[in-house]
């Protein structure tokens, strides 16, 4: 029988690979491993849990009804990282702007920012489909022992040092990379740890899966309806790709990644900048993408070298393997 590698014995082992790396990484990652352990374990029995499902009864700065489980994994993620001491401050989908943790004496030296969606996926959560949280990890840039600022956070994604994501599905796994590939750890409820189950992810370099919401098809711009008509019968096979949508992007990208295919997001005539987030879901997929060997556009641009002007800011995505980014790339042009 293979011997179980824990997550917290890999991170040691791989840390050696990132440079100067002092252990402060490490630890992060932990923590947030941690973090996702205890969303993992209410969000299972949510169903059961006294008055944890439907809307928290406040609107996001998205302008979005916040459920109950987004409101709750937010919360755990700040108490975790701010009590971990290894990140300097914090930037959330449900916060209206960063969060520094300068009050807590344990945070004063930490090096780090911390940028997460603590919950994926919302609309899905009610109806028990897949969701997820994604983070990313950037070194703060601004002087140690100082009060972060926004310039800690409005980094471009080529600036990130680690990023991942955690899959609340079937089992729970959290997917990583901190520049040396990307490996997936599963989680065993009864050990308590995620133990590596995916090591080394590599996309395909051609996939036959296309992951789009079709409800916007005639607002999306030319190109993209070319592609799509292209992935629905005219491609090299002349026959259709497999049309798979789940509305929730940690879902949809974490099939793409292992099987193959594009996800894409559009800009719209109703969303001239798309729907996804930039900082917070949108680069670190994209960092996890190319690390799988896959690419990750604006459809102009590389979504890694997009320099952000605010937090919260959106963009199209077209993310998944290299062949089918590339041919979408032609129809945009
Ligand atoms: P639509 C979930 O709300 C989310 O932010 C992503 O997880 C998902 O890919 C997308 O929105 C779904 O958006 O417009 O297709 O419902």
């Amino acid at each position: 029988m293979k011997r179980l590698v824990i997550l917290d014995e890999f991170i040691i082992e791989n840390q050696k690979e990132i440079p100067e790396a002092s252990g402060d990484l490490s630890r992060l990652l932990r923590d947030i491993a941690v973090a996702s352990k205890m969303i993992n374990r209410d969000l299972r029995k949510a169903g059961l849990v006294e008055d944890i499902l439907g809307e928290a009864g406040v609107v996001n700065i998205q302008g979005e009804e916040v459920k109950k489980l987004d409101q709750f994994a937010n919360d755990i993620f700040i108490k975790y990282l701010k009590s971990g001491g290894e990140c300097c401050g914090i930037a959330s989908e449900e916060e209206d702007t960063f969060v520094s943790f300068h009050d807590a004496p344990q945070c004063k030296t930490a090096k780090y920012v911390v940028l997460f969606d603590p919950l994926d996926g919302s609309s899905n959560i009610d109806c028990n489909a897949t969701v997820g949280t994604i983070f990313a990890i950037y070194k703060r840039v601004t002087p140690i022992g100082t009060s972060c600022t926004k310039d800690d956070f409005l980094q471009a994604g080529n600036k990130l040092v680690a990023a991942g994501y955690v899959i609340y599905g079937s089992s729970t796994m959290l997917v990583y990379t901190t520049g040396n590939g990307v490996n997936g750890f599963t989680l065993d409820s009864e050990l308590g740890e995620f133990c590596l189950s995916h090591p080394n992810i590599k996309t395909p370099k051609n996939g036959k899966i296309y992951s789009v919401n079709l409800g916007g098809y005639h607002d999306f711009e030319e190109g993209v309806k070319q592609y799509l008509d292209f992935c629905q019968v005219e491609n090299e096979n002349k026959k259709p790709y497999s049309l798979r949508y789940i509305g929730s992007m940690v879902g949809d990208f974490h099939r793409n990644l292992l099987k193959g295919g594009i996800f894409i997001y559009p800009k719209s005539v109703k969303k001239n900048r798309g729907k996804l987030r930039l900082m917070y879901e949108c680069n670190p997929m994209a960092f996890l993408q190319e690390q799988a060997g896959g690419l990750a556009t604006d459809g102009e641009q590389r979504i890694l070298d997009i320099q952000p002007t605010s937090l919260h800011q959106r963009t199209p995505v077209f993310i998944g393997s290299k062949g089918n980014v590339e041919k979408v790339i032609e129809y945009l042009k």
